[in-house]
C-alpha cells in the first residue's frame, strides 16, 4: 500500500503538539511537527519524537499479563482477563461493599479523552466513591480547596496573550509544558514567551532555582524553598499599604479586605526576605511591578503547591489576583470561551465560597480533617477522594477498606508520597489491576496488567486543554496506526468489566450502549454534548485549528445571583500565624537542607527513561546541589551520596549545579524502583535513579481538607557513601 500522511497530535504529555504521521502498511514510518499549525508553529519536543520507537519498544507489553502463583507473569487474552477481573470485582463488591473498589487514574488516564468519564460512570454504577486521580497529589489547593474557600470569578483571569505582567511561582513551563492560563502558555512555550516579551510584558519569577523560566525573567526572587505563602503575604501587604490595589473591584466584588490588610501587616518585606533568603527590596519591587501593570495574573506550579501551607499559598495567590482586579470585566470579550465546553452566556460576577464542599462529602476514614475534594471543571464540580491518604485508606482495616485497586496509566509505587507505605498498601490488596504499557514498578506488583493501545493507535480530541488555550483551539485525531495484537483502551476496560457485571453505565449526557461497544466518536460526542463547536465539525477539520466561535462578551453582574470573593475565609488567621511562625523556625541541624521537586526534559514522571533518545540524556534523577555545598562535604561531582530525611534514606548521584540556591537540593520524582530490599533498586541508582517519596512521611504535616503531603521542601541531609 502506498504511504499516506495524516495529521495527528502527540499525547506523550498534555501539550498536545500537532504532528504529521506517515504510515505505510500500518507502520509508522515518520512523525514530524505539523508546521502548518498556526498555534504551535511546528513546535515539538524530544519526547514526542520518541513515539515511533515507543510503539515497537521491546519493553512494551504486547499482551496482557496475569500473575502466576510463583510470582511470575504469563500472557493472557484480554477477554479472559476481563472475565476473571469482573468476577473478582463482583465478589469483592458483594463481600465488602462499593467503597472497597477503588480506581487510581494517573497521568496517562488524562491523555485518553474518554477515560475519566467512563471510569466515573463505572464508579457511579457500583456506588463507589473511591475515585482517585493524580490531581489530588498534584495541586489540589489550586483546583479544589482554593476556589472552594474564596469563591471564583465566572469571567476567568487575564490570560497571557493580553497581559503586561505575569508572576510565576514555582512553575517551569519551558520544561514542563504546564501552566494554568495567565502563565506562560503550555503550547509552544518558547514562542509564547518571546512574543510576550516583545510586547513589553514583565515577567516575575519566584523559584529557588535559576530555571529556564527564571533566567528569562525581568525579576527573579531566588527564594529559599517553603516560604512562598509568606512572600505572597508580604507582596499583598505592600500593595495594600501603597494603595496599588483595584479599590473599585474590591468594593464591588470582594469582602474581608480590611481583615486581610490587618493580618498581613506583620509580613514585612524585611522579616519575610530574611527568612526566604531574598532582599526585602525584591519583594517590594515584585509588588510594585505586578500591581503597577494593568493586566496579568499570578500563577503557581507544583513546587510551592507541594511545599508547606499550600492551601494558604493558593488562597493568597487568588487574593492577589482579586485585589489587583485581574479578571475579565463586563463588556470584555473572552479570548477563549471554550470549543468543547458547553455553550452559554458568561457574566462578570463572582460565585461566593462553598465551604460546605470542605466537609459535606464522603469523609476520609483516616482523619476527620480530610474529605472528598471538589475539583472545579468547566462541567461543574467533580468529586474525588484524596490520593494523598489512599495508602492509609488501603491499610486501615474495617468497613470501607479498599480491597481492589484499578490503576489506569499511573505508577503509584513511585508517585505516591511515602513509598514504603504505598508498597505495604499495594501488597495488601486482594486485587490490583494495572493498565500500563510496560511492567512498571507498580505493574510488577499487580495481579493483572492490561496492555493498552498507545496514543497514535486511538482516536482522541483535545478535551483536557480546551480552556487552557488563549484561542478557541481544538483538534480531533483519528487512529493513525491500528494497534497490533490484543490491546485495549482505558475506557474499554471499564465498559467491558461493567458489561460483565451487568451494570448500565451512564454519562452526564446520556447512557452508554452496553450491548455493543460504542465507537469512540460516539462516546466523545456524548461527553461533549452541547459544546460550542459540534464534535463533528472538529472531526471533519484536518489538523488542529482555531474555530470560529461566536464572540462571548461578558454580561454585567446580576445582582440577584452574584456573590463575593471571600478574601479572609474562616481559619485563615491560624494559617497565617503558622506560616509566620515558620519564618522564625530554626533549621534542624540534623537535616539542614531542603529537597525540592523538579521536572526533567527527558522524562514525563516515570514514563520515558527506556526510550533511546531520552536515555541518552540521562538514566538517573541526579541530586542537583550547589557546588559550595558539595565541596563543604568533600563530595565530588558525580559521586553517589545518601540523601536522608527523618523518614528514610535514598542513594543519589550528586551533581554540582550553580543554578540551585545553596541549602536546597533539587531532584525529580517518580524514579527508582521498589523499596522491597529483594528488588535491589538502590544498587542501580545510576541506571534507574532513586525514589524521593521514600523520604516523605505522608501524614507528617499533611494539609487540612486535602491531606496533601509535603512532597517538596523536605528537610534532608546528604553524606558521602563510603
Ligand atoms: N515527591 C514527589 N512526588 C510526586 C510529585 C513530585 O513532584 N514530588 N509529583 C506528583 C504529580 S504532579 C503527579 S501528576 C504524580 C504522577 O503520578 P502517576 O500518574 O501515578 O505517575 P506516572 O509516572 O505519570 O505514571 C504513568 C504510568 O503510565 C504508564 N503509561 C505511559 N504511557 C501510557 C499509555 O499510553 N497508556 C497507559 N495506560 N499507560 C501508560 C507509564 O508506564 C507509567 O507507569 O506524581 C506525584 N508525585
Ligand atoms: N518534561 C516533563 N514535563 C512534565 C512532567 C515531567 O515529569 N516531565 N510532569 C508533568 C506533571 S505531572 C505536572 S503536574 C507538571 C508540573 O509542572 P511545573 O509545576 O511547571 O513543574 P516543575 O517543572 O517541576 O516546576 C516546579 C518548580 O517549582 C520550583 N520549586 C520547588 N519548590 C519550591 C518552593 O518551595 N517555592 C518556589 N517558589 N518554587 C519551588 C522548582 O524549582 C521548579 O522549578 O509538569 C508536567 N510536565
Ligand atoms: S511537548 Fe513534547 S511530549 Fe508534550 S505533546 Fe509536545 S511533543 Fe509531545
Ligand atoms: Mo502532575
Amino acid at each position: 500500500m502506498a504511504a499516506k500522511t495524516v495529521k495527528t497530535y502527540c499525547r506523550f504529555c498534555h501539550a498536545y503538539c500537532p504532528m504529521e504521521a506517515t504510515v505505510e502498511d500500518n507502520r509508522l514510518i515518520s512523525l514530524v511537527p505539523d508546521t502548518s499549525n498556526e498555534v504551535y508553529g511546528g513546535y515539538t519536543c524530544i519526547k514526542g519524537r520518541q513515539l515511533i520507537e515507543q510503539i515497537d519498544h521491546p519493553t512494551r507489553l504486547q499482551q496482557s499479563q496475569k500473575k502466576q502463583p510463583d510470582g511470575s507473569f504469563a500472557a493472557i487474552g484480554s477477554e479472559q482477563a476481563l472475565d476473571e477481573i469482573a468476577a473478582q470485582l463482583q465478589a469483592i463488591l458483594d463481600q465488602y461493599g462499593p467503597r472497597s473498589i477503588a480506581s487510581y487514574n494517573g497521568t496517562y488516564s488524562y491523555q485518553n479523552s474518554a477515560a475519566h468519564d467512563v471510569a466515573r460512570a463505572f464508579h457511579s454504577a457500583i456506588g463507589s466513591p473511591s475515585y482517585y486521580t493524580s490531581v489530588t497529589i498534584d495541586q489540589p489547593a489550586k483546583v479544589a480547596i482554593g476556589p472552594t474557600r474564596m469563591g471564583w470569578w465566572n469571567g476567568g483571569s487575564h490570560m497571557w496573550n493580553d497581559s503586561d505582567v505575569a508572576l510565576i511561582i514555582g512553575n517551569n513551563t519551558l520544561v514542563s509544558h504546564y501552566s494554568i492560563p495567565g502563565g506562560i502558555p503550555s503550547f509552544s512555550p518558547h514562542n509564547a514567551l518571546r512574543e510576550g516579551k516583545q510586547r513589553g510584558m514583565k515577567l516575575i519569577c519566584i523559584d529557588p532555582r535559576v530555571t529556564e523560566v527564571a533566567s528569562r525573567s525581568d525579576l527573579h526572587l531566588q527564594v529559599r524553598p517553603g516560604h512562598d505563602a509568606a512572600v505572597v503575604a508580604a507582596i499583598i501587604a505592600v500593595i495594600i499599604a501603597e494603595k496599588l490595589y483595584d479599590k473599585a473591584f474590591c468594593d464591588e466584588h470582594t469582602e474581608g479586605l480590611q481583615q486581610l490588610a490587618k493580618q498581613t501587616l506583620r509580613y514585612t518585606p524585611e522579616a519575610v526576605g530574611a527568612a526566604a533568603g531574598v532582599p526585602a527590596s525584591q519583594i517590594v519591587e515584585a509588588a510594585r511591578v505586578f500591581a503597577g501593570a494593568t493586566r496579568g495574573t499570578a500563577v503557581t506550579g507544583t513546587g510551592p503547591e507541594m511545599g508547606p501551607h499550600p492551601n494558604l499559598l493558593q488562597h493568597l495567590v487568588q487574593v492577589l489576583n482579586a485585589i489587583c482586579g485581574r479578571h475579565y470585566r463586563a463588556g470584555e470579550r473572552l479570548p477563549n470561551p471554550g470549543v468543547l465546553t458547553p455553550a452559554g452566556p458568561r457574566a462578570a460576577q463572582a460565585t461566593g465560597p462553598q465551604p460546605q464542599w470542605l466537609t459535606e462529602g464522603v469523609k476520609s476514614r483516616v482523619s476527620e480533617d480530610i474529605c472528598e475534594t471538589v475539583v472545579l471543571s468547566p462541567y461543574g464540580p467533580l468529586k474525588e477522594m484524596p490520593t494523598a491518604v489512599i495508602s492509609d485508606e488501603m491499610l486501615l482495616e474495617g468497613d470501607g477498606q479498599i480491597k481492589a485497586l484499578i490503576c489506569v496509566g499511573g505508577n503509584p509505587l513511585l508517585a505516591w508520597p511515602d513509598q514504603q507505605k504505598a508498597h505495604r498498601a499495594l501488597a495488601g490488596l486482594d486485587l490490583l489491576v494495572c493498565i500500563d504499557l510496560r511492567m512498571s514498578a507498580t505493574a510488577q506488583m499487580a495481579d493483572y496488567i492490561l496492555a493498552p493501545k498507545l496514543c497514535l493507535e486511538r482516536e482522541d480530541v483535545t478535551l483536557l486543554t480546551d480552556i487552557w488555550h488563549d484561542k478557541p483551539y481544538s483538534q480531533y485525531t483519528r487512529t493513525v496506526v491500528e494497534a497490533e495484537g490484543d490491546k485495549i483502551e482505558e475506557w474499554e476496560f471499564f465498559w467491558a468489566v461493567a458489561k460483565r457485571m451487568g451494570l448500565a453505565l451512564t454519562l452526564p449526557n446520556g447512557p452508554i450502549d452496553m450491548e455493543n461497544k460504542p465507537a469512540k466518536f460516539d462516546l466523545l460526542a456524548n461527553i461533549t454534548h452541547g459544546s460550542r463547536v459540534p464534535l463533528e465539525t472538529i472531526y471533519n477539520t484536518e489538523g488542529g485549528a482555531v474555530f470560529d466561535v461566536p464572540d462571548v462578551i461578558l454580561e454585567p453582574a446580576d445582582p440577584a445571583t452574584q456573590g463575593r470573593l471571600q478574601l479572609f475565609p474562616p481559619g485563615l488567621d491560624e494559617e497565617l500565624a503558622a506560616a509566620y511562625a515558620d519564618l522564625q523556625a530554626a533549621t534542624d541541624p540534623n537535616y539542614p537542607m531542603l529537597l525540592v521537586s523538579r521536572r526533567m526534559k527527558n522524562t514525563y514522571n516515570s514514563t520515558g527513561p527506556e526510550l533511546s533518545l531520552l536515555k541518552r540524556k540521562g538514566t538517573t534523577n541526579p541530586a542537583f546541589v550547589h557546588p559550595q555545598e558539595l565541596s563543604a562535604r568533600g563530595i565530588a561531582d558525580g559521586e553517589i551520596v545518601e540523601v536522608y530525611s527523618r523518614h528514610g534514606a535514598i542513594p543519589a548521584v550528586a551533581t554540582a549545579s550553580d543554578d540551585i540556591k545553596p541549602g536546597a537540593i533539587s531532584m525529580s520524582h517518580c524514579w527508582g524502583g521498589s523499596p522491597d530490599p529483594a528488588a535491589h533498586a538502590d544498587d542501580k541508582v545510576r541506571e534507574i535513579g532513586s525514589n524521593t517519596n521514600r523520604l516523605i512521611d505522608n501524614r507528617e504535616r499533611s494539609e487540612r481538607y486535602s491531606g496533601m503531603a509535603r512532597q517538596s521542601s523536605i528537610p534532608v541531609a546528604i553524606r558521602k557513601l563510603s
